[in-house]
C-alpha cells in the first residue's frame, strides 16, 4: 500500500469544503489514516514549500498557507499519490478539469484549495513532517470491495 499527504488549504477550510473534499477521497475507496485541523507557523510552511523558495510567488504562498487553519491528512491506497493528484486536478484551476476538486471549486492558482504530495519521496517527507506523532494502522472492511 502507498500513502500520501493531503492538505486542505485555508481557503478550502474557510469556504466549508472540508466535508466535500474528504467525501470525494472516501467515496473513491481511499482510506483515511491521519487527520487534524491545525495552524502552521511561517517556518513550517516555508519548509513544506522549500522546493519553491526561489519562486517569486513564494512569500505570498507562505502568507496564504499560514492565514488560517488547514486540514492535514494522510490517505492510503494502491497508487494513492497519483490517484490523489488526479482527484485534486491541475495546479492552475483555470486548467483543472471539471470533476476535479480544483476544477470544481477554484478559480485562481493562488487559492487552489488543496495540496497533495507529488512523488513517493515527497509523500514520505511530508507525512513525517506533518505527522511526527505517526498514524494508526487499521483495516478497512471495504478493502475486498475495492481491490481484487
Ligand atoms: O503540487 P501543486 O500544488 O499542484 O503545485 P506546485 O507547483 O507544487 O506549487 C505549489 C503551490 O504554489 C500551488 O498549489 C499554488 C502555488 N503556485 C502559485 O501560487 N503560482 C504559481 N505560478 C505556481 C504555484
Ligand atoms: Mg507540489
Amino acid at each position: 500500500m502507498e500513502f500520501t499527504f493531503v492538505m486542505i488549504k485555508p481557503d478550502g477550510v474557510q469556504r466549508g469544503l472540508i466535508g466535500e473534499v474528504i467525501g470525494r477521497f472516501e467515496k473513491k475507496g481511499l482510506v483515511l489514516r491521519g487527520l487534524k485541523v491545525i495552524n502552521v507557523e511561517r517556518s513550517f510552511a516555508e519548509t513544506h514549500y522549500a522546493d519553491l523558495s526561489a519562486k517569486r510567488f513564494f512569500n505570498d504562498l507562505v502568507d496564504y498557507i499560514i492565514s488560517g487553519p488547514v486540514v492535514a491528512m494522510v490517505w492510503e491506497g494502491r497508487g494513492v499519490i497519483a490517484t490523489a493528484r488526479n482527484l485534486i486536478g491541475a495546479t492552475n484551476p483555470a486548467e483543472s478539469a471539471p470533476g476535479t476538486i480544483r476544477g470544481d471549486y477554484a478559480v485562481h492558482i493562488s487559492r487552489n484549495v488543496i495540496h497533495g504530495s507529488d512523488t513517493v519521496e515527497n509523500a514520505r517527507k511530508e507525512i513525517a513532517m506533518w505527522f511526527p506523532e505517526g498514524t494508526i494502522t487499521w483495516n478497512s472492511c471495504i478493502d475486498p470491495w475495492i481491490y481484487e
